[in-house]
């Protein structure tokens, strides 16, 4: 064989996949010798049977199998909705034992294992001999996907790592393996329902024969490993099968009874009575009403995030009215107050900020935006204040000096006042000693700084200070936040609290009342 073949062999056989023979691969490869081909087969993922010489193996992920050409064999995932994957190198043995790489220790391993007939070798491996394994494998891939230079030697000396890796592991021969197992029997007979279910003649006697165990063995193990008596198994599969063709279909319960194996309509009713509680055609109907109000309330959540999108393009055209309206829709169709702001108000802001930074608009659609969104906020304002709610403390908030961006800690008064603080506003660019004057006249235990520029938010420290020289800092606790605050620069300047959100910050400032 040249090299171009071992090459293009190489590359396109070596795959992940499932379910495959050795005899197939030669088919499709009709260039390769036969006699010359081998398989090194690792199970990445999943566990199942491995079907090969007449021996059913369990086999799981981790295991690798050695195999040669005309062996036909079959992996069976233990779970049918979870194929095995299995990773596949294709070899000629002789073209790989011409070259020096080629170290005989591991040559006869691996000869070892074929020569006593057995046709195949196993090894077991645990997690880490798996991991090693796999990097190898992957090795092999990463160099076959720039194969520019001396490739063949090294794809083999990753062989000959391999081999010789694994030859203390040769040890079990498929010889030794047990002749039948009966979990491989358990495997194939939940194989033959899963897919067989709608004959009525199927039978743990029929099935008995088909995977080589007696009934009583098959019987005793598929309690065993599942959990559940054949018969049960079977109903189950039968049922839920016939579930699905009555909600899913307008097909007649008599039609059901017959697509789902079951022998006849008494049995099937009895069945599904039991199972259910209730008729077929009840459970119909009953799924019908479901489905319709489900469908109506898909509905609804679609107007909802319908109307969530809208606010937020009308945040971002600036346009107040539009904006006030739909939240009030969006409160009536029934989206929670952080939903509105988080996926309406918020989002469309946050896309004039970026619009901003890159110079895409300018500070009079900001501050039209801004509008439209304190507009929308408006309308949330009665739904956080909880009805009746007693003051429990007095706190006063600003953004400072310097700073005119008055959104975030509006949201964030609002929320303190739907937790029940009384709240003191500054408004905007308010000085440091304003701040604590304030707290001292009115008795706040609380200062709430808000900043949202990066040129502002060493004011926040001033107002630390300022409340140390009013010899007022043990008595108050002074918050800070807005974008460019972190927890970081909150200790730095000897603040108390940095909250990252509006809701955050009225949970930490109803903390410090308790
Ligand atoms: Co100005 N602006 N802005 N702006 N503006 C930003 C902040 C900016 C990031 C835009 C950008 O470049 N991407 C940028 C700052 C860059 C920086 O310093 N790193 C910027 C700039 C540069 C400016 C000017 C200098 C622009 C100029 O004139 N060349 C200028 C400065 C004016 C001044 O303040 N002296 C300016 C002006 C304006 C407008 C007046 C046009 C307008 C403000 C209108 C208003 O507030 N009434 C405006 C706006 C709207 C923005 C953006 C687009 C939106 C801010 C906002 O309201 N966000 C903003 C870009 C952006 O953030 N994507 C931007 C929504 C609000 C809910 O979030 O305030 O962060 P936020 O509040 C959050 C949290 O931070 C937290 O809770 C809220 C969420 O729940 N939070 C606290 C806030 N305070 C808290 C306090 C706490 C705890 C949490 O405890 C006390």
């Amino acid at each position: 064989m040249n090299e171009s073949g071992i090459e293009k062999m190489l590359n396109e056989n070596h795959i992940v996949h499932t379910f495959y023979t050795v005899s197939e691969t030669a088919e499709k490869e009709p260039d390769l010798e036969k006699s010359e081909l081998f398989e090194i087969e690792l199970i990445v993922e999943g566990d199942g049977v491995h079907y090969i010489d007449g021996n059913w193996v369990p086999c799981k992920a981790g295991d690798i199998y050695f195999v040669c050409e005309g062996v036909p064999h079959r992996y069976f995932s233990a779970r049918s909705e979870e194929p095995l994957v299995i990773r596949k190198l294709i070899f000629t043995l002789k073209d790989w034992l011409k070259g020096d790489a080629a170290v005989l220790d591991s040559k006869h391993y691996c000869y070892g294992v074929f020569d006593e007939g057995a046709h195949v070798a196993y090894a077991m491996l645990n997690s880490s001999m798996r991991e090693r394994v796999t990097s190898i494998f992957d090795a092999i891939e990463w160099e076959l996907e720039d194969k520019e230079s001396e490739w063949k030697a090294i794809v083999r000396t990753y062989l000959v790592q391999l081999f010789a890796f694994l030859a203390r592991y040769l040890g079990n021969s498929i010889k030794n393996a047990p002749k039948k197992d009966f979990d491989a029997a358990v495997f194939s007979a939940i194989r033959i329902i899963d897919s067989e279910f709608m004959d009525s003649e199927l039978s743990l006697e029929s099935i008995s024969k088909r995977v080589f165990a007696s009934t009583s063995q098959l019987s005793r193990n598929f309690k065993i490993h599942t959990g559940r008596l054949f018969s049960e198994y079977l109903r189950e599969v039968r049922l839920k099968h016939s579930l699905a063709l009555l909600t899913e279909s307008d097909m007649s319960v008599e039609n059901i009874v017959e697509e789902s194996g079951f022998r006849d309509s008494s049995a099937f009713y009895r069945n599904f009575r039991e199972t259910f509680g209730m008729t077929p055609q009840v459970y119909r109907q009953v799924s019908e009403i479901s489905k319709k109000s489900e469908k109506i309330v898909n509905e609804r959540e679609k107007r909802k995030m319908e109307i969530l999108n809208e606010i937020s393009l009308n945040v971002q055209n600036g346009k107040s009215k539009i904006v006030k309206e739909l939240v009030q829709q969006a409160v009536d169709a029934g989206a929670v107050v952080e939903e509105i702001l988080k996926d309406g108000l918020l989002a469309g802001m946050s896309v004039v900020g970026e619009k901003f930074k890159n110079n895409e608009v300018y500070v009079p659609e900001v501050l039209v935006a801004a509008r439209a969104m304190s507009m929308g906020m408006e309308i949330l304002r009665p739904l956080l204040i909880a009805d009746g709610v007693k003051a429990t403390g007095r706190v006063c908030i600003g953004t400072v000096q310097g700073d005119l961006h008055d959104i975030g800690k509006n949201l964030v008064k609002m929320m303190m006042e739907g937790k029940g603080l009384e709240v003191i506003d500054l408004g905007t660019d308010v000085a440091p000693e304003t701040f604590v004057q304030t707290a001292i006249e009115q008795d706040c235990k609380v200062i709430c700084c808000s900043a949202l520029l990066t040129t502002t938010m060493d004011v926040m420290a001033d107002v630390v200070k300022a409340a140390e020289a009013a010899g007022i800092r043990d008595k108050v606790k002074i918050m800070v936040g807005g974008a460019p605050v972190n927890e970081e620069f909150c200790q730095k300047i000897g603040a108390d609290s940095y909250t990252v959100d509006a809701a955050s910050a009225a949970d930490a400032a109803v903390a410090f009342f308790k």
